[in-house]
């Protein structure tokens, strides 16, 4: 919890790194196409960076699993940037990644912890400023790359009014943050289910931008509460997932205001058709949204849906933080996962 409550603060570190990223774009050549490497959150923040780096910069961006990069065609060249996200930039499926991508591709590194293999071995290097990250499941490392990555495609893109609304992010999570005893009342609703029985699934949904906050909510629910989380895109349920939903599986909907927004209403209304308990994360004013779900959290002062993956996350973050105490679990310390992934 103290790290979900340092999050504004490494978001506020990590956006004093824009000239250092505008250095390193001035030194690159001629890119033509961008690939993120990456595992875990890390490769959750990696799918944001695709999403932003096509729509602002224009550049056709590829992201793959840390895991699955041996496995795929290597099609880079000395045009290609390579981009590896990493908080500890000792994962080794990463690190052996970076290797082979050195060979032929120029090559960033995006990482937390200072002076880490992959600061030593990446051809540039963006510092994130979250500070040491204890916890297992990472939070504030996730939002510092966020941060950086933000910074990195506004900077290729050209985005001054992008920049700008940064600045604002540090101050809408310290507001959300006052708000962090609602979530645990909802914690405490979610974690069973009208029988008072515990829940064993939730789906986390989520369109556009918010489609890999979705994916992220639902593996902190994973690592430190061990309940099923899938994060699915919203549009997608309909080609199979929505046969699993009925009246036992919360569905938690990310849904911030913009041009997706209707669409995503109706997968809303599909999932609610179908019994279960919607918990939305929206905007104040969206009526729409707090009238068809069974409980919302609201973020106030609204966000852009551009902005929104910076701070629609905290909440599920917090979400799955509170299941884990309800359930008597140490969210420090999950079974089965270690802060490096070293083999
Ligand atoms: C990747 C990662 C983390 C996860 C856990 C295990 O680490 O999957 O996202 O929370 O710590 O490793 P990294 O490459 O970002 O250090």
């Amino acid at each position: 919890i103290k790290e979900i409550n340092e999050q504004a603060t490494a978001v506020r570190n990590t956006l004093t790194e824009r000239n250092n990223i505008q250095k390193i774009i001035d030194d690159l050549e001629d890119i033509n196409r961008i690939c993120f490497v990456a595992c875990g959150t890390s490769y959750h923040a990696s799918l944001t960076g695709k999403y932003l780096l096509e729509s602002l910069a224009g550049i056709p961006t590829d992201v793959i699993l840390a895991s699955e990069f041996k496995y795929s065609t290597n099609t880079l060249n000395e045009h290609t940037l390579v981009i590896f996200i990493s908080q500890s930039g000792e994962t080794a499926d990463t690190l052996k990644a970076l290797d082979v991508a050195n060979e032929s591709s120029q090559t960033l590194g995006i990482v937390n912890v200072a002076g880490s293999s992959m600061t030593r071995r990446a051809k540039y290097v963006i510092q994130t400023q979250a500070g040491p990250e204890i916890g297992v499941a990472a939070t504030k490392t996730y939002l510092s790359q966020l941060t950086a990555i933000y910074i990195f495609a506004a900077l290729m893109g050209k985005n001054e009014e992008l920049l700008e609304k940064l600045n604002k992010v540090p101050s809408y999570i310290d507001e959300l943050l006052k708000d962090a005893d609602v979530v645990k009342e909802i914690a405490k609703i979610y974690n069973v289910n009208r029988d008072g029985e515990n829940v064993n699934d939730f789906f986390f949904i989520g369109r556009g931008y918010s489609y890999p906050v979705a994916l992220e909510g639902a593996l902190k629910l994973k690592e430190i509460t061990y309940i099923h989380g899938e994060g699915y895109a919203a549009g997608e349920l309909k080609h199979g997932p929505l046969a699993l939903i009925d009246e036992d599986i919360p569905v938690v909907v990310v849904l911030p205001p913009g041009e997706n927004h209707r669409k995503t209403m109706s997968n809303l209304e599909e999932v609610k058709s179908r019994g279960a308990k919607v918990l939305a994360i929206g905007a104040s004013n969206d009526k729409d949204l707090i009238s068809k779900s069974d409980d919302v959290f609201i973020i106030n002062p609204e966000v852009d849906d551009i902005i929104a993956p910076l701070v629609y996350i905290v909440p599920l973050q917090l979400l799955s933080y509170y299941v884990a105490i309800e359930r008597d679990l140490n969210p420090d310390q999950p079974k089965n996962l270690a802060k490096c992934v070293t083999v």
